[in-house]
């Protein structure tokens, strides 16, 4: 029972954290007693162009959903991590950028050089006449261009997309078009693992799907080959060389869109969650220092990509806007071997450490023969961050490579919450592996009885994780569709924000997220809908029907599990198997491939023909105890044959 896990103490070292243990239950208090107080004060740690002088005014009723926050204030995200620190430590290093082969040189890049790098960047994108408000997407490896690129949108004004460099042309293709954005940003090839992907070509094929309006600037990163189309193709690195090093800033609304960032949801397209300037940054800012207690000086390293949001704020803004030493990693955990973490940590001297699980596993299972050849004694906080976290990799990260004397933050958070939302703070908060144990300061989580919606008061309490009231780095709406944003979040519980998330609050108050409770599933710590997995399977010629469910996973946490009916005179082959595994690596990406596919000649479904999704989830899981009422299906029989000839989870 979880609710008997002990605590572990906060290790000595902690005396002068951000937030020591009597701070969090006061300033929690007052963040929800007085949140207009509160945030107004934590607004200060950021520089205005033009005050606010309102602080809160959101509604989260259903039909007339609006958030806004520090609303007629006016600020400048890219000065705020830029200009800002250029006189008290320009020569420091912002970027620690950490190449994928450790054979090639890695680069300290300092505030001064970042500021001269941004406004070449934000020179160029104007003089293509990208203008405020304009969309930008960026297909970027992990490098340094990627940091540039999103601050020089900020510098301008031009909202960026970015679509991480594992997503397909088709991916790619769907977010230039629905963002309407008409300058891509990518370069020539993304290395990784050793392996180059050829990013270019990807966005010449997406490009073809797009409207002849959209310009492609190319970063020129390995000098690998690519093909060059005239007069839409334009050499980014040439322009970035021959570009003034100052541009001017503009001066932003605290409610203008920041970015926007596609994710995945239970259903349709992915949706484009729509972060705006001034709450976003003061949170992004402010649960980076708390959070991993940072303290001038300190290097910090975040191993998340660019591409999801962890990268949005725990990369690049909330550091940044600190005036900290972030360190960008373009490899994997595991090359050149798996030491690789532990070596670029003791090789930079990293103080705080923030990796997923997953990869905490996926290392886990390599042995410590590949931690105990580095010194990882800089160490202070470790972090983790994507799904939940089973108490043995807990402990494994927490003997092996926080030396019984690093805290662990499990920072339960979302694309939609733009920042960490309930998580344990190093000094103040002490630990249980597997929660993440208490709000951040302003978040006030509520547990509704899935069914009826009843709040759930008191502890120990179990049921679906919904937040009570807005905090400022919460998304606006959905790109396009704010009736969508509705629906989605505001309207199955009303009066409340719905994470999706199922949770249990412990004896002691503490929370312990227990997964989605919608058709959402959770690869590594990558958000991906079921749906979209099923319409690229269905969109193959030879697969009439399909139906996809998350299965519990060793490494990766969830598997997909996929059940194919194929089209009538199609035999069931390994070559059609495989094949199929690679017909959805290239419409949506390497990390949506089924990990195993089932054959199935029919599907349980409902008289109405609706699948029953909670059936085939129970198969893919191994438990055929709780099958649950299969009388009400068309085809009761259809379930035992699925069983008979379920996939080894191996
Ligand atoms: C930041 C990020 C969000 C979903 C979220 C939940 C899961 C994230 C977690 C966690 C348990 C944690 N999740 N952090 N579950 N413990 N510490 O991951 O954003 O990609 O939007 O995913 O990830 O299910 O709802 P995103």
């Amino acid at each position: 029972m979880t609710d008997t896990v002990a605590k572990h103490a906060i290790p000595e070292g902690f005396e002068n954290a951000r937030a020591k243990a009597d701070d969090y239950a006061r300033l929690y208090a007052e963040s929800i007693d007085d949140p207009d107080g509160f945030w107004s004060r934590e607004a200060k740690r950021i520089d205005w162009i033009k005050p606010f002088t309102k602080v809160k005014n959101t509604d989260f009723t259903f039909g007339n959903v609006s958030i806004k926050w520090f609303e007629d204030g006016q600020l400048n995200v890219s000065v705020n991590c830029i200009d800002r620190h250029l006189e008290s430590r320009g020569d420091q290093t912002a970027i620690i950028w950490e190449p994928d082969d450790p054979q090639n040189d890695h680069k300290h890049i300092t505030y001064r050089e970042l500021s001269e790098q941004v406004n070449r960047m934000a020179n160029v994108l104007r003089d293509q006449g990208v203008a405020k408000g304009d969309r930008v997407v960026l297909y970027l490896p992990m490098i340094p261009e990627a940091a540039y690129a999103m601050l020089a949108c900020a510098r301008i004004g031009a909202i960026h997309s970015i679509v991480f460099a594992g997503f397909s042309p088709d991916a790619l293709a769907n977010r230039i078009n629905d963002s309407g954005a008409n300058i891509l940003i990518t370069a020539d090839q993304a290395p990784r693992g050793g392996k180059a992907t050829a990013l270019k070509s990807n966005a010449d094929a997406a490009l073809l799907r797009c409207s002849d309006r959209v310009k492609c600037l190319v970063v020129k990163h390995t000098g690998g080959q690519t093909t060059w189309t005239e007069g839409r193709d334009i050499d980014l690195t040439a322009l970035m060389n021959e570009a003034s090093t100052e541009c001017e800033p503009e001066a932003m609304g605290a409610e203008d869109p920041l970015f926007v960032l596609y994710t995945s949801g239970s259903t349709g397209r992915p949706k484009g969650v729509v972060h705006t300037t001034g709450g976003y940054l003061v949170y992004a800012a402010m649960t980076h220092e708390y959070v991993f207690d940072y303290h001038d000086g300190d290097i910090y390293w975040c191993t998340a990509d660019v591409g999801w949001v962890t990268g949005h704020s725990y990369i690049v803004y909330g550091p940044l806007a600190n005036g900290a030493t972030t360190l960008m990693f373009e490899g994997v955990p595991t090359f050149p071997d798996a030491g690789r973490f532990w070596e670029v940590c003791a090789k930079h001297k990293v103080n705080q450490f923030y990796t997923a699980p997953t990869a905490i596993r996926a290392l886990m299972g390599k042995g410590t023969e590949f931690v105990e050849k580095h010194d990882l004694s800089s160490l202070k906080v470790l972090g983790t961050v994507g799904e939940p976290i089973n108490p043995e990799a807990w402990n494994w990260y927490d003997t092996n490579i926080g030396k019984g004397r690093c805290p662990i933050v499990d920072t339960w958070w979302q694309t939609e919450t733009g920042g960490h939302m309930i998580t344990s703070l190093p000094g103040a908060i002490e630990t249980k592996p597997g929660s993440a144990t208490l709000p951040f300061f302003g978040v006030k989580p509520v547990i509704l009885d899935a069914e009826s919606a009843k709040v759930q008061e008191g502890d120990p309490a179990e049921g679906v994780l919904c937040i009570a009231d807005s905090w400022p780095g919460q998304m606006r709406t959905v790109w396009g569709d704010h009736q969508r944003f509705m629906e989605t979040y505001f309207q199955q519980y009303p009066g409340y924000y719905f994470t999706g998330d199922g949770c249990r609050r412990d004896e002691d108050g503490y929370y312990w997220i227990t997964g989605r409770v919608d058709d959402v599933i959770n690869v590594s710590g990558h958000r991906m809908g079921t749906a979209e997995v099923e319409s690229a399977l269905v969109a193959h010629e030879k697969v009439a029907e399909a139906a996809v469910v998350g299965y519990p996973h060793p490494v990766k946490g969830q598997g997909i599990y996929a059940y194919v009916t194929l089209m009538g005179g199609v035999e069931p082959s390994e070559e059609l198997r495989a094949d199929l595994e690679k017909w959805v690596r290239t419409e949506i990406g390497p990390i949506a491939k089924p990990d195993l596919i089932q054959w199935a000649p029919g599907m349980p479904k409902t008289r109405s023909g609706k699948i029953m999704r909670r059936i085939l989830r129970k198969i893919a899981e191994d438990d055929y105890s709780s099958l649950g009422d299969t009388s009400t299906l068309a085809e009761p029989e259809v379930v035992d044959d699925l069983i008979a000839n379920r996939m080894n989870r191996g």
